[in-house]
């Protein structure tokens, strides 16, 4: 029997529309959606390697409880009712002694995080905590400081833009399809593609031009943009007279940053600069500087990711098509969200967050998220007070979080730690208790309620059978809360339950979703008018170049230009990235991507190498102040010669993933564990090594 179900892939987080075709219970095929505007049949290669993910034998297959050393590796096969009971006693014995709030919960953002946020709201914890922080908290939070939203809330309308600027943002190697293909579109159409990294990327290759900047100096270079800017009047006045709070307070702050100041910071000539300012303002507002995720990552990451969206205020594109949009909710065009759990009435919780944000310590990262980076300081200092378990869902602290072996450490004094994984990641490793999910292929997920210029819900639908004994991870929770008492939060026995308890009082019906994969609000593109229209949601309700966010916590709108110290001699500032076949952390024991990419490799200018007798292909050394570990050298020209770069997700340690066990080196290792102390995001750049031959 031949079937096609329409879901949504989640080999990465981005979950692009799919349709999977199922033979006698097998997936055979998965494609994009086609019914999707802008997606076609396109998959990027994870998406298409999924089935690789699903038939592979090396996953998790049942319930495990720990039974030698954490990390050794050593499980008992348990049922599932063993294995909850195990955890629900533990969880309660640490409830009673410690209080709900010595249990944190970290994920990745995901359909069922309204699910965990509510098994910690129910048990009276304030500890959720997702990844936000770590991939772009800092970008989360200097839009708040100038628009009122989150770039959650932002998209950006690739396909008719005219001219893109990508800071590091690799956008043909760290892939979202829609947008590869929107910005493919806009490339065909004739629109200019600036790209700026230390590295020579994929995306580099594709560009009209390309500046191989001094790493970290992204924020000198905006600054001489922005002075080019307004001295020439390039901008758009008529938007930036009606919607910009502090203009001439950024004329004034920016005089003395010209382009001459800036070829020096950056290594970027300053008659370029100037070039780039009068040629991407003749295609204003259609343009975008993108805010990017990963690029420049260092402790003064707010002012950069500020510096980016004031360039595209100045250029009106902010709710422009080609440039930036809001994103559009359902209340837009009267209809009504799907619910979320967390909108049920909860105990009041009278304790401070684990990280302590949204108080004076740490008033401005996004409390919806949480800073993890701050977890291990947390642990070991028992500030704000102990922290005795950890659920680990879909988020590996050990690799994704600067500084492993100091993670690690605070880890041991933790008396629960439980992963719900699918794969043998180094977190489940290092777990008391892994709760094995069913893959995205085999359960259906809460609804994702898709904001954007036309409001939309999607659904990802069990394709197949579990292949092995493995549960979602919405009903783990529930079952957990059976047994510490809370389950009335969860009024569902399945996941089709719980998808129509949040359908109802919108309008839709779950067999709505399967004509097409997914349900839309309204038939046209919404655009807020640019006159009157924009409803930016500052205290002022206009652009807030002068912030009051920052101002009122303490901290500068404008504060002077630091220099970028260059590494010292025989140093170098490792940067890191991803490559377009694997996905983060998760993806490196995937036997089809692996066969592709099985470990990685530090990328080395060649005069540096040359220097250090290092050669190519040879292993080296690298040390920080953290860690060393070994890794094969890539010697190029394509990297500038203060940085070495390191692609992220290798280096290993769970044996039972055999393709990826010790393979590479892991940037985790070695990185230290700093962030930006006002907007949350790690500085994971602000790490220096040294490199030697082994
Ligand atoms: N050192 C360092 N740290 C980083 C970064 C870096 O470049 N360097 N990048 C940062 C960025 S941008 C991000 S977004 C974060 C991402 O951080 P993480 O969320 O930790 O990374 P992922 O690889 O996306 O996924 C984490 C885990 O989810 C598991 N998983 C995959 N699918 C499923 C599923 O369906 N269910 C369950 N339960 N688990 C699943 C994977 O096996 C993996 O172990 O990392 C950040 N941290
Ligand atoms: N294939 C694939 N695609 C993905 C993901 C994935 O894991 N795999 N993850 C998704 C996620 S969660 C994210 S956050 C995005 C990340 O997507 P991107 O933001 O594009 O991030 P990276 O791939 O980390 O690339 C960062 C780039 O910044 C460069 N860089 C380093 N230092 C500097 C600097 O000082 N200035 C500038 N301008 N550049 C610098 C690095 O050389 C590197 O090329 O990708 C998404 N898409
Ligand atoms: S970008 Fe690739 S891996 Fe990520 S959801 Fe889309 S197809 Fe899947
Ligand atoms: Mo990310």
């Amino acid at each position: 029997m031949k079937e096609e179900v329409f879901s949504l892939c989640f080999m990465c987080s981005v979950r692009c529309p799919i349709k999977v075709t199922v033979e006698n219970g097998q997936v055979k095929w998965i494609e994009g959606n086609s019914n999707v505007s802008g997606m076609g049949k396109s998959l990027c290669p994870r998406g298409a390697a999924g089935t690789s993910l699903l038939y592979d034998s090396q996953r998790v297959q049942s319930p495990l409880i720990r039974v030698g050393e954490r990390g050794s590796g050593t499980w008992r096969k348990a049922s599932w009712d063993e294995a909850l009971d195990y955890v629900g006693n533990k969880l309660k014995d640490i409830i009673d002694n410690y209080g709900g709030h010595s249990v944190v919960l970290g994920e990745r953002t995901q359909l069922a995080t309204h699910v965990s946020k509510t098994f910690l709201k129910a048990i009276g914890s304030p500890n959720h905590f997702t990844h936000d922080a770590l991939c772009k908290g800092s970008v989360n939070t200097a839009c708040r400081s100038l628009f009122g939203y989150t770039d959650a809330q932002m998209g950006i309308q690739y396909g008719k833009t005219k001219h893109i600027v990508l800071y590091g943002r690799n956008i043909f190697e760290s892939i979202a399809v829609k947008e590869v293909k929107g910005l493919m579109k806009a490339l065909e159409n004739g629109a200019k593609l600036t790209y700026i990294d230390p590295r020579v990327t994929i995306t580099a290759t594709k560009a009209h031009r390309y500046w191989m900047i001094r790493p970290g100096t992204d924020l000198a270079l905006n600054y001489a943009l922005i002075h080019v800017i307004l001295k020439e009047r390039l901008y758009d006045s008529a938007y930036v007279n009606r919607w910009v709070l502090g203009l001439q307070e950024l004329n004034d702050f920016v005089e003395p940053y010209t382009p001459q100041w800036a070829e020096k910071e950056t290594g970027i000539a300053a008659d370029q600069i100037v070039a780039l300012a009068r040629e991407i303002s003749e295609d204003k507002p259609s343009v975008v500087f993108h805010f990017g995720y990963r690029g420049a990552n260092h402790v003064n990451e707010i002012y950069m990711r500020r510096s980016i969206m004031i360039l595209n205020s100045l250029m009106g594109s902010v709710e422009a098509p080609g440039g930036f949009f809001f994103k559009k909710g359902p209340g837009e065009v009267g209809g009504k969200p799907a619910r979320k759990l967390t909108e049920q009435d909860f105990p009041a919780i009278e304790v401070p967050r684990f990280d302590k944000v949204g108080t004076p310590d740490f008033p401005l990262p996004d409390p919806n998220h949480g800073v993890p980076q701050i977890l291990p300081y947390a642990i070991m200092n028992e500030d704000p007070y102990p922290i005795k378990a950890m659920i680990a869902y879909r988020f590996d602290p050990l690799m994704s979080m600067a500084d492993t072996n100091a993670t690690r450490k605070a880890l041991d004094k933790l008396d629960l730690i439980v992963s719900i994984e699918v794969n043998y990641s180094d977190i489940a490793w290092y777990s008391d208790v892994i709760l094995p999910e069913s893959t995205y292929l085999e359960r259906t997920d809460p609804i994702q309620q898709a904001n954007g210029l036309k409001p939309q819900m999607f659904l990802r639908r069990k394709a197949v059978e579990p292949r092995y004994d493995t549960r979602e991870g919405s009903i783990i929770l529930k079952q957990i809360a059976e047994r510490l008492g809370t389950e009335k939060y969860f009024p569902y026995n399945s996941m089709d339950e719980l998808v129509r308890w949040q359908l109802e009082g919108t309008g839709f019906t779950m067999e709505d979703f399967e004509e097409k994969g997914f349900v839309a609000y309204c038939k046209d593109q919404i655009f807020w008018d640019r006159q009157e229209g924009i409803k930016f949601k500052t205290p002022s309700g206009k652009i807030e170049f002068k912030s009051s966010l920052l101002e009122d916590a303490g901290f500068p709108s404008f504060p002077p230009y630091e220099s970028m110290p260059s590494p010292e001699d025989s140093k170098f500032r490792l940067v890191t990235g991803r490559c377009a076949l694997h996905t983060h952390v998760s993806t490196q024991n995937v036997a089809l991507l692996n066969e592709l990419k099985s470990e990685n490799a530090l990328w080395i200018n060649t005069g540096a190498a040359k220097k250090l007798g290092i050669e190519n292909n040879s292993t080296v050394k690298v040390s920080s102040e953290c860690a060393s570990g070994l890794v094969k050298a890539f010697v190029t020209d394509l990297i500038h010669p203060e940085s070495v770069f390191l692609m992220h997700g290798f280096g290993h340690k769970a044996q039972r993933a055999q393709r990826s066990y010790g393979r590479g080196l892991s940037d985790a290792l070695l990185q230290k564990n700093v962030y930006d102390k006002i907007g949350g995001s790690p500085a994971f750049h602000d790490t220096f090594v040294t490199v030697e031959p082994a």
